[in-house]
C-alpha cells in the first residue's frame, strides 16, 4: 500500500484553500487545513473532506471516446481522436472561417493553468469566440468597471472586509458560498465584535443575514430601486465624500442632479423596504470609518443586473469608501482570468456574433446567446465547438435550447475529466487528468495590499491514458499544422516534462509580473540571488508552494495600472446607465401581477452540499440529499404544499418535479432551488453500451430545465437565474 501526505488545494469554490490531504492508494483518507497557505492559513469549510468523491468515482474518462452512428460511443486512440478532430477544424475553417468556430469554458473553480493553453487552440482555430460562464455572471459588472475605472480587466475585492468598520452584503450568502478568504471566520469576527457591523440586503433571512445587525429584506428583482433610494437619500443628506468626488472622479454634477430627483418613497415601495431603514443605512453607512460593499449572484443574475453593478460601485465610490485599509480596493493579478473589448472608433466591434450581434465583454461571449448563434440557418452560423472545464448542456440556462442546439452542431468536443451530459452530446470526448493529477494554480488570487499565488504540484499519477490540456491543445494546434507551445528550458531540475509545458506562458506572466510591480514584489521579501533576475527569483519562490507574490501600498491603487483612464480619476457618469436608471422610474408598478405565477423563483442556490457540477456521485452530500425546494411554511399551506411531499414546479421555460421543505427564513413569494443538482450518475460505471444506465438523473432539479435564454438582462445578456416566475402544484 502507498500512504503519503501532500499538500495541494481545494478546488469546490473560488477561494482553492490550501489543504493536506493523506493519500492511500489513490484514495484520499483524511485531510486538514493547511496552515502555511498565504490566504486560508489553515482554514477550510466543511466540503473538502469529500474530494475523494471528485477524484475517484464511476464516470471518470480513461480513454478518447468517438461517437459512432448509432449515438453508442467507442473508444479509440489518442492518436486517431487528435487526427480527425484537427481535420474537421481545418476543414470548417477552410470553408466558412474561423468565425464558425468557438470555445467554451477553460478552467472551473481551479484548473485555470491548464485552461489559460485554451488560446493557442484558439488561435490556430482562428476564433475569437469564447464563451465563457463568466458571462453568465460577472460580465455586467465587469463593464461598468471598465466605464468607471478605464479597463474591464480592473477588478473590486472584497479582501479588506477583515478590517471593515462596516460591511454591506448585497445579494450574497457567504457563510454558504465563501466568495473571500476565511469567510465564515470574517464573519463570526464582525459578529462578535460590538464596535463593527454587518447588514445584509436579501430576500431571503439567510445565515449570513441571520447574523447580521441589519437585514433588509428587498423585494426579488427590485435591488436597482433600493440602491437608487439610498443613493438619493446619501446625496440630499450631504453623506457623500466631496473631497473625494473632487480630487478622485469626474462626472459628479449631472450624476448628483439626477440622483437628487429619485422620488424616494415610489423607489422604496417598488423595493418592499421601508424609508425608515435605507436612512438607517445611510446612517451606519455616514459613521463607519471604513466600509466595505460586496455583491454577488443576488444582484448579477436577476433583474436589471448591469444597472445593479454600476449603483452597487456608487455607493462605495461616492461614499468614499475606495483605496484605504477596510473599504473596497482592486487587485493585480500575475495571469489575468480576463481582457478588456474595446470598440472600434466608429464605436463597433470586429468580433460581433453573427446572429444576434453581440459584443464581447472582457473578451469573453454569453452562454445566453449561444444556442441561438448555432440553431440558424444563417451562412455565419457557429458550426464547431470545444467545450473544457465546462457543462453547458447543465450549467448554461434553458437546457433543451442547449440540447437542440448541440445537436446540430458540425463538430462538438468534450474535454472533461467525467462523462457529463455535454460529453454525451459530443461527437469526440477527451479525457482529461484531474487537478491533482498535473501542475495547476489557483488563479483567483484577489488580494490587496498583499497578494499570493499558489502552484500546485500533481500529487498522483495521472489516470492512465488521460492527458493534461495543455498536451491535448499541444497536439491539436501540431496536428493543424501550426506551431505548438515550446516547453520551459529553464528550471529543469525542478520540472518533469508536463510542467515544462504548462508552465512555459506562465513563466513569462510571472516574469511580466515581476517588472511591473518590481517593488510590491521585492516588499513581499522575494530577493535575486547574484546574477539572477527579479522575475526568476519569484518563479523559483513560486515552484516551492503557496507564497505572497506582492505586497503593494495603497497608494499605488491610483497608478495608471488600475486607473486606467488618461487622467487617472474615476469617470462617475454613464449615459447608458443614466439612462437605465431614468427608465426605472417609467416601469414603476410594471411588476408581474402574480395571477398566473405566484412566485418567485432562486434557481440555483448555494446551499451546504453543493459546489457547481464539480462532484457528480450523489453520495457525497451528507444533507439536503433531495435538494428540497425551500418555502415559507405560510406560503406552501395556502398552496396545500406538504413539507416533505412532492410537488410540480413550473415556469414559463418548463416544469419538474421537487420535494417541498418548509424554511421559515425564505420570504413569502420567494422560493428556491439549489445549483448543483440532477446530475447523471450511473454506479456500475460507462456503459457505453447502455446508455440508458448513463443518462439516469440523481436526486435533486436540474434547474436550467427551468430556465430560458431569452430571459436576461438586455444589454450584457446575464441571466436572470433568480427571477424565475413560477407557480407550484402539488402532486
Ligand atoms: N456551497 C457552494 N458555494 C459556492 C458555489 C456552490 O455551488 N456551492 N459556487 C461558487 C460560485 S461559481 C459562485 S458564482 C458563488 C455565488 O455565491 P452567491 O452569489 O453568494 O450565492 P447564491 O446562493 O447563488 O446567491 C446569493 C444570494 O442572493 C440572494 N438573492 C436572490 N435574489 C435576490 C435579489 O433579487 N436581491 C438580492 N439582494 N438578493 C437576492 C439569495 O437569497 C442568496 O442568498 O458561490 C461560489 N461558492
Ligand atoms: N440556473 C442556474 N445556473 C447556473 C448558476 C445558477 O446559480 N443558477 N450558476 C452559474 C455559475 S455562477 C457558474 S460559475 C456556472 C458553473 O458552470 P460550469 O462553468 O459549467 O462549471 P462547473 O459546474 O464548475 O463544471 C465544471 C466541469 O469541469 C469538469 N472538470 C473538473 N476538473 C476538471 C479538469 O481538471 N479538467 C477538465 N477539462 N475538466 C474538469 C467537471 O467534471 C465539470 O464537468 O454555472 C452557472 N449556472
Ligand atoms: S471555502 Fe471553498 S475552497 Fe475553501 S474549503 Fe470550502 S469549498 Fe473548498
Ligand atoms: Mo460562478
Amino acid at each position: 500500500m502507498t500512504s503519503y501526505k501532500a499538500v495541494s488545494s481545494c478546488i469546490l469554490c473560488d477561494n482553492n484553500c490550501g489543504i493536506e490531504i493523506q493519500v492511500e492508494n489513490r484514495e484520499f483518507k483524511s485531510f486538514k487545513g493547511h496552515k502555511a497557505h498565504p490566504a486560508s492559513e489553515g482554514y477550510v469549510c466543511q466540503k473538502p473532506g469529500r474530494l475523494n468523491y471528485y477524484q475517484n468515482h464511476s464516470l471518470r474518462l480513461t480513454s478518447p471516446l468517438k461517437k459512432q452512428s448509432d449515438g453508442s460511443f467507442q473508444e479509440i486512440s489518442w492518436d486517431q481522436a487528435i487526427e480527425e478532430i484537427a481535420e474537421k477544424l481545418l476543414e470548417i475553417r477552410g470553408t466558412h472561417t474561423g468565425k464558425a468556430l468557438a470555445y467554451y469554458g477553460g478552467g472551473g473553480q481551479g484548473n485555470h493553468l491548464q485552461g489559460m493553453h485554451g488560446s493557442f487552440l484558439r488561435k490556430a482555430m482562428g476564433t475569437r469566440y469564447v464563451y465563457s460562464s463568466l458571462a453568465q455572471e460577472k460580465t455586467g459588472d465587469f463593464w461598468v468597471m471598465g466605464k468607471l475605472f478605464g479597463g474591464q480587466d480592473v477588478h473590486a475585492t472584497a479582501d479588506q472586509i477583515k478590517h471593515a468598520d462596516l460591511v454591506v452584503f448585497i445579494g450574497t450568502n457567504p457563510w454558504m458560498a465563501h466568495g473571500f478568504p476565511q469567510s465564515r471566520n470574517v464573519l463570526k469576527d464582525i459578529q462578535n465584535d460590538p464596535n463593527r457591523q454587518m447588514v445584509v440586503i436579501d430576500p431571503k433571512r439567510t445565515k449570513t443575514a441571520e447574523m447580521a445587525d441589519l437585514h433588509i429584506s428587498v423585494k426579488p428583482g427590485q435591488d436597482a430601486y433600493l440602491l437608487a433610494a439610498l443613493l438619493s437619500i446619501l446625496t440630499r443628506n450631504n453623506y457623500v465624500d466631496m473631497d473625494f468626488i473632487q480630487s478622485k472622479t469626474v462626472g459628479w454634477t449631472e450624476l448628483e442632479a439626477v440622483l437628487r430627483n429619485i422620488p424616494i418613497s415610489d423607489f422604496c415601495k417598488q423595493a418592499g423596504v421601508e424609508p425608515n431603514a435605507l436612512q438607517d443605512l445611510a446612517n451606519r453607512i455616514h459613521k463607519a470609518k471604513n466600509v466595505v460593499v460586496r455583491h454577488d449572484l443576488g444582484l448579477e443574475q436577476s433583474l436589471h443586473t448591469t444597472l445593479n453593478s454600476y449603483l452597487e460601485k456608487l455607493l462605495w465610490i461616492l461614499t468614499g469608501n475606495f483605496g484605504r485599509q477596510g473599504t473596497v480596493v482592486l487587485h493585480t493579478s500575475p495571469a489575468p482570468l480576463i481582457g478588456h473589448s474595446e470598440p472600434d472608433e466608429n464605436g463597433d466591434y470586429s468580433w460581433k456574433t453573427a446572429v444576434t450581434g453581440m459584443f464581447p465583454i472582457s473578451g469573453i461571449y454569453p452562454p445566453n446567446v449561444l444556442p441561438l448563434e448555432i440553431d440558424t440557418d444563417h451562412p455565419g452560423r457557429i458550426r464547431g465547438l470545444i467545450v473544457d472545464s465546462s457543462n453547458p448542456l447543465v450549467t448554461a440556462a434553458d437546457s433543451k435550447a442547449y440540447f437542440k442546439a448541440f445537436s446540430k452542431l458540425e463538430l462538438l468536443v468534450t474535454i472533461d475529466t467525467a462523462f457529463t451530459e455535454t460529453a454525451r452530446l459530443s461527437h469526440y470526448v477527451l479525457p482529461a487528468s484531474s487537478q491533482f493529477e498535473k501542475w495547476e494554480a489557483s488563479f483567483f488570487n484577489f488580494g490587496f495590499p498583499e497578494n499570493h499565488f499558489h502552484l500546485r504540484k500533481p500529487i498522483l499519477e495521472p489516470l492512465p491514458n488521460t492527458l493534461t490540456e495543455s498536451e491535448i491543445y499541444n497536439r491539436l494546434v501540431s496536428a493543424m499544422g501550426e506551431k505548438p507551445t515550446q516547453p520551459l528550458q529553464k528550471f529543469q531540475d525542478k520540472l518533469d516534462e508536463p510542467g515544462r509545458l504548462v508552465l512555459s506562458p506562465l513563466y513569462l506572466l510571472i516574469r511580466r509580473y515581476a517588472s511591473v510591480h518590481s517593488e510590491a514584489v521585492m516588499r513581499a521579501g522575494i530577493k535575486p540571488k547574484q546574477g539572477q533576475t527579479l522575475g526568476d527569483a519569484l518563479f523559483e519562490k513560486i515552484l516551492e508552494g503557496p507564497t505572497t507574490i506582492s505586497i503593494h501600498e495603497y497608494s499605488d491603487l491610483w497608478s495608471g495600472y488600475f486607473m486606467k483612464h488618461k487622467d487617472k480619476k474615476i469617470h462617475l457618469y454613464i449615459p447608458e446607465m443614466i439612462e437605465s436608471l431614468k427608465e426605472l422610474s417609467d416601469d414603476l408598478n410594471k411588476e408581474n401581477n402574480g395571477k398566473e405565477y405566484p412566485f418567485i423563483l432562486m434557481a440555483g442556490e448555494r446551499r451546504s452540499y453543493n459546489a457547481n457540477h464539480i462532484i457528480r456521485n450523489p453520495e457525497w452530500r451528507k444533507s439536503d440529499k433531495n435538494g428540497a425546494l425551500h418555502i415559507h411554511p405560510e406560503d406552501a399551506q395556502k398552496y396545500g404544499l406538504i413539507d416533505g411531499k412532492k410537488a410540480v414546479c413550473e415556469t414559463p421555460f418548463g416544469k419538474a418535479e421537487v420535494t417541498i421543505e418548509y424554511v421559515d427564513s425564505a420570504s413569502l413569494g420567494f422560493i428556491s432551488l439549489p445549483h448543483g443538482y440532477g446530475m447523471s450518475y450511473a454506479e456500475k460505471g460507462l456503459n457505453l453500451k447502455n446508455m440508458e444506465e448513463t443518462n439516469q438523473a440523481t436526486p435533486g432539479v436540474r434547474v436550467n430545465m427551468l430556465t430560458g435564454i431569452s430571459h436576461c438582462d438586455p444589454f450584457s445578456k446575464t441571466p436572470y437565474h433568480k427571477y424565475i416566475p413560477a407557480k407550484l402544484i402539488p402532486i
